[in-house]
């Protein structure tokens, strides 16, 4: 198994923040936070604190010599609250001490005074308050409200999903390092160096020239250091630029768990309309989105749920109003799917619910209205090579629908206490980063005189494993040794104005980038290598194996004398190129637009067995067929699948984040959050790739493959609804994931007092 980490996770080897060995005289911060979920400040309470021993600063907003602002979206979030605090965990000022021991134990000495003011947490409620992040926004295609008339049947619902904590291993954290002249070198666990960079130059009031952050590996982020990385990241270097000595952060588990914002709990509306044999002619959908406190990423996660509102149907009437609500919780943000899951979960819903009415199966209406090219996106874009149909076909053909479908109904005629149920899921997930711009990477490679190769770009490894697949990008263009391709940290004097590594871009544009520094070098070193031939047709040249060849013919030359040799003719053996993905553009004004380079398409088969006296569920299998295009390194990639797969039925089946009436987090520990563990993943998952997918836009025609796979898990919701209502088929059952053992049990017995 070849991924370039794996060695030295395995051994214990790999760094992460809390592994740096740090300069002396390093001291350490905590944060102390806000306990309350709204109120002013009185008073911040810390003289007693500053007598303990070892405490050499408490720093609050007033130390703040730059603008105390983090947002990113819209500038609606301070670093440190000032006179205001709006959700339990934002975050006041830090204690920094000698040693980690004495700033957590400060920490817990500072009283702070507060004058209670009313919270809400709930986006409805917010939404009637006029408490919005932004105006709501609405996407039309066709005209809805002509439609309903000629729609056989018309189904009304709600539909609630819930938040998500990312529990990437490695907690937030970085350590800051006051180099020569007011510079700072920030080491940082961030899917964003440029977003730190950014905002600790604003913080401290100095230009970004002096803010250098480097990333060496994640150890997990799934979109929760998109954003929230940077505040850590800044408070360091605020106090390693007040005290000019390094600072170490890292926020243990709950500090964690209670500050950091998770996915973004929805509560929606829906409108479904169908012809009597199951066509959807219209649907209408209205998300109530919880923000949180602050903008966050919370306006662009909208847009993605806005996108994905149609799933992998072609619907010719639609209309989708997305409204991001404040509340007094922790700022919801990035997590794998973007709002995409949280705007398939509805349609999924609306026909679940319409199959139900209609007294057919779910899937009858999923195949028959299934993306075809040359189809619009109700957002203007026309799907070309789309595999909507041909993965459903295959999945089909390979696992057989009408089978795994008589195989539970007979399970379900002879067991009584015991019954399974299936849900068909197809994918369809645009890729690209919403927001156009921020579609470009860059990536900077040197060949050293010795022939072995370092590869610099903006993508961050956080085990996703997008170094090992650079890395072959990089070793295919050369035809090298991927052993003589060193990946290196992410760093912004290499690589400057960094996109994050997120919208399961991360490969697509930083490969392609490496492959067009790779082949800027190659050109040059194919003319060095027909000089030294004496060759003047340098087009029948090429590199195979590291042996240069000759109109197929091997000549004695190899890529390590070849490299000295372009040296010594004075040949540079560097290259930086910049990648920016062609022919995107959305209008903003219109929402309309081709905003997507590509889409990944997938079907996904779920069966699942519900205890029904018990209201325990097992998940028996998922079995997919998913476009992976032509994978770069299938072992990553079904990876990917593997654990998209899980964190998707977790989302929408175990983890359930839970807040006291006063806006406290409960669900605050493994011990009361619940995530899958090997006895709730399936007991059997099949991946099968796709074959004969072009992708002219991915390196070596490979597609993204991050997100996508997340959403094979909303299969599992409907699976398990499914055997629910082969239990009891008269109850309705309303949809509000997570599904927990809980509330199968009370679904099963509702009707009985
Ligand atoms: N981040 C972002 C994302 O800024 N824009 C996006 O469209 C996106 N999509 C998925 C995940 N992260
Ligand atoms: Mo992400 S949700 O691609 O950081």
């Amino acid at each position: 198994m070849r991924k370039t980490d794996i060695e030295k996770h395995v051994r214990g080897e790999s760094q992460f923040i809390d592994d740096i060995i740090v300069p002396e005289g390093t001291l350490y911060a905590a944060v102390f936070d806000s306990t309350i979920a709204h109120g002013k400040i009185l008073n911040i309470n810390i003289e007693e604190v500053k007598l303990i021993s070892g405490v050499r600063a408490i720093l609050t907003s007033k130390d703040i010599p730059g603008i105390n602002q983090v947002g990113g979206i819209i500038p609606d979030e301070t670093l440190f609250a000032e006179n205001e605090v709006q959700f339990v965990g934002e975050p006041i000022g830090i204690v920094v001490a000698d040693s980690y021991g004495t700033a957590i134990k400060a920490v817990k000495n500072i009283k702070i005074d507060y004058e209670k003011l009313p919270a809400v947490y709930d986006p409805r409620e917010a939404f009637e308050q006029g408490k919005l992040i932004m105006p709501p926004r609405t996407f039309s295609f066709g005209n809805v409200d002509a439609a309903w008339d000629k729609c056989g049947v018309i189904i009304e619902g709600k539909v609630e999903s819930g938040g998500q904590e990312h529990l990437y291993l490695e907690t937030q954290g970085s350590v800051a390092i006051p180099e020569e002249g007011g510079k700072i070198k920030l080491i940082s666990s961030t899917q964003s160096p440029t977003a730190v960079q950014r905002t600790a130059a604003r913080v401290l009031g100095v230009e970004m020239n002096n803010i250098e952050v480097d990333v060496l590996r994640l150890g997990g982020a799934f979109g929760g250091k998109e954003d929230q990385a940077t505040h850590w990241a800044v408070m360091a270097a605020l106090a390693a630029h007040k005290l000019s000595k390094p600072v170490k952060l890292v926020l243990n588990r709950m500090d964690d768990i209670r500050m950091t914002g998770k996915r973004h709990p929805y509560s929606s509306d829906y409108k479904i309309g169908l012809t009597s044999d199951g066509k959807i002619l219209a649907f209408e959908a209205t998300y109530f989105q919880n923000a949180g406190a602050f903008a966050d990423l919370s306006p662009a996660i909208l847009d993605r749920t806005l996108f994905h509102a149609t799933n992998s149907y072609y619907i010719p009437n639609v209309k989708a109003t997305g409204i991001s609500c404040k509340t007094n919780l922790p700022p919801n943000t990035a997590f794998r799917g973007f709002g995409g899951p949280q705007g398939k979960f509805v349609i999924e819903a609306a026909i679940y619910k319409a199959a139900e009415k209609m007294g057919i199966d779910a899937s009858e209406i999923q195949r028959k209205n299934l993306f075809k090219d040359g189809n619009i996106f109700y957002y203007g874009q026309e799907a070309k090579n789309c595999q909507a149909e041909n993965c459903w076909n295959k999945a089909d053909e390979l696992y057989q629908i009408e089978k795994v479908k008589k195989e539970v109904e007979d399970f379900n005629k002879v067991n009584s206490q015991f019954k399974k149920g299936f849900a068909i899921m197809p994918i369809c997930f645009g890729i690209s980063f919403t927001n156009s711009f921020l579609n470009q990477a860059s990536s900077l490679i040197h060949v050293y005189t010795d022939g072995s190769v370092g590869v610099s770009t903006a993508a961050i490894e956080m085990g996703q494993g997008v170094n090992e697949k650079i890395k072959l990008a990089v070793s295919k263009t050369l035809s090298i040794d991927p052993d003589r391709i060193k990946i290196e940290t992410t760093n912004t004097t290499r690589i400057a104005n960094t996109s994050p590594t997120a919208a399961s871009s991360g490969a697509d544009l930083n490969g392609n980038a490496a492959i067009i520094a790779s082949k800027d070098i190659l050109d040059r070193l194919l003319k060095v290598a027909a000089q030294e031939l004496n060759i003047t047709d340098v087009a029948g040249i090429k590199i195979s194996n590291e042996h240069i060849f000759h109109k197929e013919v091997k000549t004695d030359l190899v890529w390590t004398d070849l490299v000295r040799i372009a040296y010594q003719k004075r040949v540079s053996l560097s290259s930086h190129a910049y990648y920016a993905t062609p022919e995107i553009y959305f209008d903003k004004t219109t929402n309309t637009g081709s905003p997507f380079a590509y889409h990944v398409y997938g079907t996904g088969i779920t069966t699942a067995t519900v205890d029904c006296l018990r209201g325990n569920y097992t998940i028996d299998s998922v079995k997919v067929v998913h476009d992976f295009g032509k994978s770069l390194n299938p072992v990553i990639d079904i990876g990917q699948v593997e654990g998209g797969i899980a964190q998707g039925i977790g989302w929408l089946t175990l983890e359930e984040v839970s807040h006291s009436n006063e806006g406290k987090l409960l669900s605050n520990s493994l011990s009361t959050y619940k995530i899958p563990d090997i006895y709730s993943v399936p007991k059997e998952i099949e991946v099968c790739f796709l074959e004969d997918s072009e992708n002219q836009y991915g390196p070596f025609n490979s597609k993204a493959i991050g997100e996508p796979p997340l959403m094979y898990g909303i299969g599992a919701y409907f699976a398990i609804i499914n055997a629910m209502k082969a239990c009891r088929p008269n109850n309705e059952f309303v949809i509000s994931a997570p599904l927990t053992p809980e509330k199968v049990l009370l679904g099963l017995y509702s009707d009985i007092n």
